[in-house]
This record gives structure tokens, C-alpha cells and sequence, in this order.
């Protein structure tokens, strides 16, 4: 069931749509190498560390990127909220000190701190001065995602090993049974001895079945094409050390083959240098949405938000209890302001 109000929802086309033309028009380059770590390091040498991979494709047992520099990163970001709320400063200088304190407390470092006065500067010609606007201007927060889940989109979670990734999935499960949506559900999880029988345990709780196997992949992605089967599919991974090239292959032929959106599954505890640096090599495999765990476990929130801003990523949800039952949360800026705001 959508709640979606449809005017939001063909705003929200149209800017895809901007978004898409404005990719096709950015300059891009392709990379052709043997092996797909050599093509990586050939991408990362011609247009910087930061490169963003558009798109991948094997042909004749080479391997070719297109890529394109970060700097052009900005056409994927999402607009900030038009609406604007939360604390209020009555000058400019205390708003800023409001910003820098929540970088510090957080840990969230210059380049993100810069980037929120930069856009809060943009704020000042008005008084008071708000802070939530800039923030979501610099990271994509998506508040409604649970009630506009597409059944045409898989959701597939990846992330690093115990990050929350079944636990979430069974948890986007559920909450998807309670809105009367129909699911299918996939884990690709063998590796781990007991992963499977993790998520179909939880599943059973709920009556649902559980495939289990790259086996049928193929199948279920296909399913996504019959718009009257009207089920959402979910997909489970092995955790993936994404500093392990074995572990990066796996991602590259999985997303290759998966061409949708996956979205990225990492600990709140996690510190905001690893976790940037972690996101940023998912994004190079296609991973566009962040879902961000264990908020219950750290009073710092400064892991994920880095890694959203340093790659776009939309927060589409958080998890504050290991217990399926307890559901999902959604995450809108204003709350996320007074999240990262000290107590009191
Ligand atoms: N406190 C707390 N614990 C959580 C939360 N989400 C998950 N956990 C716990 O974190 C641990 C790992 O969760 P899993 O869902 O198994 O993690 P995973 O990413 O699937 O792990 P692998 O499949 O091994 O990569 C489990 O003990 C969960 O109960 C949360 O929001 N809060
Ligand atoms: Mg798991």
C-alpha cells in the first residue's frame, strides 16, 4: 500500500529525470583492462581516487568501466527538504557554532563540517537561522522510502560481515507483511555456516519461505519484471570485506548481474574515516541507498552520515534493537538534527 501523495511523487520523477539527462551529459570515460582490478586501478590513476563508476560491462573477456571524476557527483544529489524546521540561532555566528559543535561531539570531520557551513552560509541572509535545511542539503535523507517501496526494485542489502544485514532484512520483511505487501525472499548467504537458517528461522515466524542460493537469482530478478506479481523481493548477502579482492569480485559480478541499486547496511558504532571509506568502495559497485544499525549502541553518530555525504548515499532507514519485532525506523533531517543536538 503507497501513501505516496502524487504530486510529491511526480516531483520526484521529474527530478530523477533531471538527474538521469544530467548524468548522460557529464563527461565520462571508459576504461578497458583484462581483469577488473586492473581496470579499477586504471580508473582511479586517469580521473583520482574518488572516481565514480557509471557503469560495467564484460565483452570478450575484458573488462570495461565508465567512469566519470567525483566532482561530478553533485548531479545524483537529492534536493534538500523545501520545508524548514528544527532549532532556530538569531545570528549567524551562533548557528555556526551550533554546526561546528555537533561536527565535534559526532566526530565528523573538516571536509564534512566545510561542506554544512559552506551550504549554511546560503541561510544567512534571513534571520534566525535554521540548520536543518543545510544538512539535508548535503545529505539525502528519503523519510517515506518504507511506504513507497517499489515491487519493480529488489532490495538487496550488502555490507560488510555482522554489520545488521539480517536482522535488517527480516525487519523490512516484516514491516512490508504489516503493510499487506506480498514479498520474495532470497539470501545468497552459503558462506556463513547457520546464515540461511538465521533468516529462515525468522521468516518461518512470519510464514514466509526462504530461497536460498545464486541458484535462483536469476528467477526472482525476473519476477521484479511482472508488475501484476505486485511482490517486493528481498536479498540477503554474505558479509563482504570490501578491502578483499576476492570479496570486491564477488560484488562486481553480483551487482553486474543484479543491475539495480543495492543498498548499503553499516553499524552506527562504526567511526566516520572507516565507514566513508567503506561506503566509497561499495559505491563503486552500484550501492545508492544506506540503511544505518545499532543506533542503539553509540551516542555518535558521525560513522554514517560521513559516508552518506561522501557518496550521496539516501538514508533510507535505521535499526535501534537486535529484535525483529521492534521494526524499522525511517529518518527524517529534523529528527536527525535533534539526534546530533547534546541533550538539554
Ligand atoms: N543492539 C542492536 N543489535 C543489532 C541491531 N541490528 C542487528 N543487531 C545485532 O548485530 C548482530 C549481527 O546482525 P546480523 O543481522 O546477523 O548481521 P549480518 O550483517 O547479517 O552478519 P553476516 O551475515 O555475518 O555478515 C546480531 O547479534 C544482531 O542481533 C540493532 O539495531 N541494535
Ligand atoms: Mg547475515
Amino acid at each position: 500500500m503507497s501513501t505516496a501523495d502524487p504530486e510529491k511523487q511526480r516531483t520526484r520523477n521529474l527530478k530523477q529525470e533531471g538527474w538521469r539527462w544530467e548524468l548522460l551529459l557529464s563527461p565520462q570515460t571508459k576504461v578497458t583492462a583484462p581483469s577488473l582490478s586492473k581496470a579499477l586501478e586504471e580508473v582511479k590513476t586517469t580521473l583520482g581516487q574518488d572516481a565514480i563508476i557509471v557503469a560495467t560491462e564484460e565483452r570478450d573477456g575484458e573488462i570495461i568501466l565508465t567512469a566519470m571524476p567525483k566532482e561530478n557527483l553533485k548531479s545524483f544529489s537529492v534536493s534538500p527538504s523545501e520545508s524548514s524546521s528544527g532549532p532556530l540561532y538569531s545570528d549567524a555566528l551562533s548557528a555556526i557554532k551550533a554546526v561546528c559543535d555537533i561536527c565535534d561531539t559526532h566526530q565528523l570531520g573538516h571536509t564534512f563540517c566545510d561542506q554544512w557551513l559552506k551550504e549554511l552560509s546560503r541561510d544567512f541572509s534571513v534571520m534566525p537561522v535554521g540548520i536543518t535545511r543545510s544538512l539535508a542539503a548535503i545529505v539525502p535523507f528519503c523519510s517515506s522510502w518504507i511506504e513507497e517501496v517499489s515491487a519493480r526494485q529488489p532490495i538487496i542489502l550488502v555490507g560488510p560481515p555482522g554489520s545488521g544485514k539480517t536482522v535488517m532484512l527480516a525487519k523490512i520483511a516484516a514491516v512490508l507483511l504489516s503493510q499487506k505487501r506480498k514479498i520474495k525472499v532470497l539470501t545468497l548467504d552459503t558462506v556463513k555456516a547457520g546464515g540461511a537458517l538465521q533468516l529462515q528461522s525468522y521468516l518461518e515466524a512470519m510464514n514466509q519461505k526462504l530461497l536460498i542460493g545464486e541458484t535462483h537469482l536469476k528467477s526472482v530478478l525476473e519476477s521484479c519484471d511482472f508488475l501484476e506479481n505486485d511482490e517486493v523481493v528481498l536479498i540477503d548477502t554474505p558479509g563482504i570485506n570490501i578491502m578483499n579482492e576476492e570479496d570486491q569480485n564477488f560484488l562486481y559480478r553480483f551487482s553486474h548481474e543484479v543491475n539495480s541499486p543495492l543498498t548499503l547496511v553499516l553499524g552506527a558504532d562504526m567511526n566516520p574515516i572507516d565507514a566513508e571509506e567503506i561506503a566509497k568502495n561499495f559505491y563503486f559497485f552500484n550501492t545508492r541507498y544506506l540503511v544505518t544499525t545499532r543506533m542503539d549502541m553509540t551516542k555518535r553518530y558521525g560513522g554514517f552520515l560521513n559516508a552518506a555525504m561522501a557518496c550521496s548515499l539516501q538514508i533510507i532507514a535505521y535499526s535501534n534493537t537486535p529484535t525483529i519485532g521492534d521494526g524499522l525506523h525511517s529518518l527524517a533531517v529534523d529528527q536527525m538534527i535533534e539526534y546530533l543536538r547534546p541533550a538539554g
